[in-house]
């Protein structure tokens, strides 16, 4: 069947652990809720994603001895942030925020559930090779253009973006739809990097 160009709307992990009194709160996460809701009737394909990981999960502190949250270590795929717990599948704080409007997707897609391998990107794990289904997932809707908003700005957005530049489609970051974690200048430098990739900074 012959499609139309279409454009989505994908909506990174706006979950309560990422929300003000969650595990992994993002400042003021919450205050993009409202004008998400109002953006996703402007496109024709809307994309929900879930951070779900198991309670072991390798990116949590806790499952490293001696190690804090926002600690690095060496993974087998490179280099990995360790995290508080959060977004453990089934819990509350994995649950998408209440106020997020979750009947206009047409997909929900769950990442991280490797319990050896963080995702961060809506496309591809940390080891950046193996494929969530979404490029697969688009393709064959003939989706070519993309905005993405949520959270955090500086990790899983930053990461989905980069990989949906990488992919060949064109790219754009709602800034005023995102809120970032900003550890160590990742917001700056994730805008940096995405602007020289030549994805589009939006308000
Ligand atoms: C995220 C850190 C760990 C995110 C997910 O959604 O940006 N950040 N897991
Ligand atoms: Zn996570």
């Amino acid at each position: 069947m012959v499609q139309a160009m279409s454009e989505l709307l994908l909506v990174i992990d706006i979950q309560n652990d990422f929300c003000p009194g969650g595990a992994l709160a993002v400042d003021r996460g919450h205050e993009i809720i409202a004008p998400v809701n109002g953006a996703m009737h402007n496109y024709s394909s809307v994309v929900l994603t879930q951070d779900w990981h198991p309670k072991h999960h390798s990116s949590f502190a806790s499952q490293h001895a001696q190690k804090n949250p926002l600690d690095t270590i060496e993974m087998s795929y490179g280099s990995q942030v360790l995290w508080p717990d959060h977004c453990v599948q089934g819990s509350e704080g994995a649950n998408f925020h209440p106020n997020l409007n979750v009947d206009r997707a047409d997909l929900i897609l769950r990442k991280g559930f490797n319990p050896d391998v963080d995702s961060y990107s809506a496309f591809f794990e940390n080891d950046k090779t193996t494929p969530t289904g979404l490029h697969g997932y688009l393709q064959n809707k003939n989706i070519t253009s993309i905005d993405l908003v949520g959270l955090a700005t500086d990790f899983c957005v930053f990461y989905s973006a980069m990989d949906a530049c990488k992919l060949g489609y064109s790219v754009t970051v709602l800034d005023h739809m995102t809120r970032a974690i900003d550890l160590n200048g990742s917001l700056e430098t994730a805008r940096k990097t995405l602007l020289e990739m030549g994805v589009t900074w939006g308000a």
